[in-house]
């Protein structure tokens, strides 16, 4: 093996690409300046998940080798079973994630307000889940519209 190809290996194990099989157990990825970040692990934790928390300092780079779109980024990104989960997926969102073996992954991109970690008193937008394939294809996994 070569020593970039190592490289990468060893940091896909870091990333917690290659993790045990638990179905709550989910890693975080985020900048230490990040608080909407830190709002939506609280939300996981309430909702059963175990974050293992990793404060980064290039989450660029991170999300390149996680697989997630360029298009879909928003601020943290999680790992769970292998699949990325990118910015602030409802945490029932990422439960359903494990019945769906054809994804690489989903994302709620940039940042809604009103979504779980960015509760910004009444403001709320109306944001959508994708959930990309394995092919490259993304799909709507799910509909969060204001009035729900
Ligand atoms: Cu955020």
């Amino acid at each position: 093996m070569s020593k970039r190809k190592l490289l990468v290996a060893m940091g896909l194990v870091i990333c917690g690409v290659v993790q045990a099989a638990d179905p709550l157990t989910i890693d975080v990825h985020r900048d230490a300046n990040c608080g909407c970040c830190k709002e939506w692990v609280k939300h996981l934790e309430s909702n059963g998940f175990k974050v293992i928390d990793h404060v980064e300092s290039n989450m660029s780079t991170i999300k390149q080798s996680l697989g997630v779109p360029q298009g879909l980024a928003s601020c943290h990104t999680g790992v769970i079973n292998g699949k990325f989960v990118e910015g602030h997926v409802p945490a029932e969102e990422i439960k359903k994630l494990s019945s769906r073996s054809d994804l690489a992954g989903i994302a709620v991109p940039g940042m809604p307000a009103g979504s779980p970690g960015m509760d910004y008193g009444q403001i709320h937008q109306p944001y959508q889940v994708l959930g990309v394939t394995k092919a490259g294809t993304q799909e709507v996994v799910a509909d969060y519209p204001v009035s729900r």
